[in-house]
This record gives structure tokens, sequence and C-alpha cells, in this order.
């Protein structure tokens, strides 16, 4: 296999920068899609070709299949990465680039159907001797057999949707007198909000750490795992602060759990990059929570602790080359923390788009900012409220947080509110600087 001559991107803002990035290094020509209110977008600049494909509604531009396969046909792309969001994770889109013949980055079809049916997912990880949490690896269908499974697992538990994921579609129940009520909020839920009304239980996990595994793998049988990340510090299934390694995490246990998603991975031939999401209770007891069968937006936590380009990595793969690194040649090394910062009022988390007018960006040693925004640039309502990932790298996770604290105090974004502000209070914040965070942090935290 070669690599590929030319690849389009189908998404936009930093991640679009991101994969463009990495083609320029690799000498592979890009073509940049975008809406028409997103003619002014640093990724249609940086791009070697830029395609328009439809209205700033992402369901007529950057959802559009046929608009999309259209552009890399008329380009003659010969393959696609699609970030995160969009369509990174629909099989069907998968499914039309092969038929197109143009390589779709990422994983196969089967292993996104696989992985995005959550209960599909557990009888799968099971198989292949992952740890989960106890509950059904089947669909609950009755409150009957709902109350039956609680009283086998004790309360308090947690319905999910199989077709949901991400927070989305979750109901935690204390008692039995509560359940039947939660059991069918929870189908209805489902129904409206994924078109399949399929739940499962799980026993509910409390205050747990959100730490998930990178991994790797290649179209030779490879798999390999990049360490962990704690995305402990979430707000509404909205990860904001993210870190390497997890501050907890002993060499054993970082190896078990490496060896865990590596496992999974495995036991779906998985080909690409991914990350395999797990819940570390108090007793640092790992179990599986869900696959993500795309790149992810805290990537860069990871490729500044191993030194790997993910990106890179993840596009030569897909070009049919076999993985540079064995499990051995990663090392973790030093420390490193990712704040998102979002146009977003940073007290009440509302979006807040409009234009830049006057903007500087930190620098200096161990600093790194991924954004496609610019001084004069219009940040737009229509999109995600992400306009920046700042990340930092030090020798310790103490050095990083006054690094990130400084680099925060350099950041100036003036005409529009952000969440430097917020981000600020967090470094100063004694809990996360003592690394005690779990999932509730910002729940109970005042700042
Ligand atoms: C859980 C849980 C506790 N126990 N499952 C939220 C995202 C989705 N992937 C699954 N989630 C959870 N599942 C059991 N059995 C707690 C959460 C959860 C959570 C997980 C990670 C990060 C933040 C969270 C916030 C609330 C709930």
């Amino acid at each position: 296999m070669s690599m590929f001559h030319k690849i389009l991107i189908a998404n936009r803002g930093e991640i679009a920068l991101r994969i463009i990035r990495a083609c320029k290094e690799l000498g592979i020509k890009t073509v940049a899609v975008h809406s028409d209110v997103d003619s002014e977008a640093l990724h249609v600049k940086i791009a070697d070709e830029s395609v328009c494909i439809g209205p700033a509604k992402s369901a007529d531009s950057y959802l559009n299949i046929k608009a999309i396969i259209s552009a890399a046909e008329l380009t003659d792309a010969d393959a696609i990465h699609p970030g995160y969001g969009f369509l990174s994770e629909n099989a069907e889109f998968a499914d039309v680039c092969e038929k197109c013949r143009i390589t779709f980055i990422g994983p196969t079809p089967r292993n996104m159907r696989l992985m995005g049916d959550k209960i599909t997912a557990r009888q799968t990880v099971i198989k292949a001797g992952v740890p989960i949490l106890p509950g059904t690896t089947d669909g609950v269908d009755s409150v009957d057999e709902a109350q039956q499974i609680a009283a086998e697992i004790g309360f308090p538990i947690i319905i999910k949707a199989t077709a949901g994921g991400g927070g989305r579609g979750m109901k935690i129940v204390h008692s039995p007198a509560s359940l039947p009520n939660a059991f069918a909020a929870a189908r209805t839920e489902a129904l409206a909000g994924f078109g399949n009304a399929d739940v499962y239980i799980e026993k509910y996990c409390e205050r747990p750490r959100h730490v998930e595994i990178q991994i790797m793998g290649d179209k030779h049988g490879n798999v390999i795992h990049l360490g962990e990340r704690d995305c402990s510090i979430q707000r509404r299934h909205q990860k904001l602060i993210e870190e390497a390694p997890c501050s907890v995490l002993t060499a054993e246990l970082r190896e078990r759990m490496g060896n865990a998603a590596v496992a999974a991975a495995k036991s779906v031939s998985y080909a690409s990059a991914g990350t395999v999401e797990f819940l570390l209770d108090k007793n640092m007891n790992f179990y599986f929570m869900e696959m993500n069968t795309r790149v992810q937006v805290e990537h860069p936590v990871t490729e500044m602790v191993t030194g790997i380009d993910i990106i890179k990595e993840q596009i030569r793969s897909a070009a049919g080359l076999p993985l540079r690194f064995k499990q051995e040649d990663i090392k973790i090394q030093g420390h490193s923390i990712e704040c998102r910062v979002n146009a977003e009022d940073p007290v009440k988390f509302t979006p807040f788009p409009g234009k830049i007018n006057g903007y500087h960006t930190p620098g200096g040693m161990g600093v790194r900012v991924d954004s496609a925004v610019y001084d004069q640039y219009t940040v737009l309502p229509h999109y995600d409220s992400m306009i920046a990932k700042l990340i930092v790298h030090a020798e310790t996770r103490e050095e990083a947080i006054k690094r990130m604290a400084r680099a925060l105090d350099e950041y100036i974004i003036e005409g529009i509110k952000t969440t430097i502000p917020f981000h600020r209070k967090i470094m100063a914040n004694k809990d996360f600087i003592d690394g005690d965070i779990d999932t509730s942090f910002l729940e109970n935290v005042i700042l």
C-alpha cells in the first residue's frame, strides 16, 4: 500500500486545521470543505483546495454525505478524514466511502456499529475479558425485569440507552419505588433521542474518575495503547479540562487498564485510533464504559506525554502502513494538561459568539495552542462553541498547573466572552491542585 495523494477533511475548526497540518508534514495534499458562512475559516485558507458543500446548518453541509462525497470526487481525493463529531462515527458514511473507493480514515463500519450499540459493546468486551460493572448484557424490556435485576445487584442502579453514549439518556435510580417512573422515562427519552427505546441496567458507581485509554491499531493486527487521560473535570457531560497521565494511576494499574483496552480493540480487529473509556472507583477498580471510535478532542495531552503524533500515525495506518512503535517503545514523559476555551459566558456557560477584536496567544516553553480563530474572526453561532485548546507540558503535574495558569494569563481574547476566567479559577483550586478530583468535581466546587 502507498500513502494517500490527497485527503479531504470533512470537518471545520481546530480539528480540521490539526489534520491539515499532519497532512502537510506527510506530504499529502488537502481539500477543505466548508459551509456558506465558513468561507473565512482558517481551515479553508490553509488547505490546498476548498469546496463549499452547503448552507450554514450542519445537517445541510458538514453532515451532508452526498455533498461531501461529491466534493471528494470533484477534487480527486483518495481519502476522507472525518475528525470528531459530525460524520466521524457514522457507519453509513463509512459504507458510502468504501463503495466510492475512498478510504475513510477511521475504523470500519462494523467497528462503529459494534461499539455504537452499547449493549453489543458490553457483550463484545466481556468476551475479551474486560471488566464491566455488574448489570445486564441484554436489553431490559419491563419494570418487573428491571426490579429483579436491581434487587440482585443492589441500588443505586443506572438505566442507560443502548443507542446513547456520552452521558445522554441515563437515569440513576436509588430505590424500588422510583424505578417504574425512571424506567418509563429512560425508554421514552431513548426512543425520542436515538430512535431506539432499548435500555440496559448497570450498578451505579458513585463519584468515579473518568479515565480513558488511547489506543492505536494498524491493518496488520497490531494494537498498542498510549496510556491514559483523566477527563473527570466535566460539566453536563462536556469535558472542560483533561490531563495525562492520571495522577492516581500506578504503572501496574496503567498496564492492566492498557491491556484491557488493547484486548477490547483486538477483539473487534480495530485498526485505527480509538479510545476506551473506563470508570475508576475509589478503590481503584476500573470498569469499561464505552469505546469511542474516533480521534478525540483531548488527544493532544497524550501526544505531549508520548511524543507521538496521533493524527499522522492514524493516517499512515489507514494507508496500510504498520505502526512504527511497539508497546515497549511507549514511554510516558512528564505531565500535560488541556483547557478547552469556549466562546461562552464563564459563569453561566451559555454561548457567546461574535467578533474577536484583539487576540494574543500564549507561548513559551511547553505551551501549545490548537485553534482555528484569529484576530477579527467572527465566532459563529451555528457551531460548537469551542474556539481553542490550550495545552501545556511540563516535568511534573505541579509545574504543568503553574504553566497553565501562566499561559491563561497571557491569553488575550477581546470582543467575546470565553471560559478562560473559569480555567484560571480551577488552576488555583486546592482540590484540583491536590489531584482530588472526580466526575462530580464541578457540582461541588465553589468558584
Ligand atoms: C456511569 C456512571 C456511574 N455508574 N455508569 C456518563 C457518560 C457515559 N459515558 C456514562 N456515564 C456515566 N456512567 C455507571 N454504571 C457515571 C457516569 C457519569 C459520568 C461518567 C464520566 C464522566 C462524567 C460523568 C458524569 C456523570 C455521570
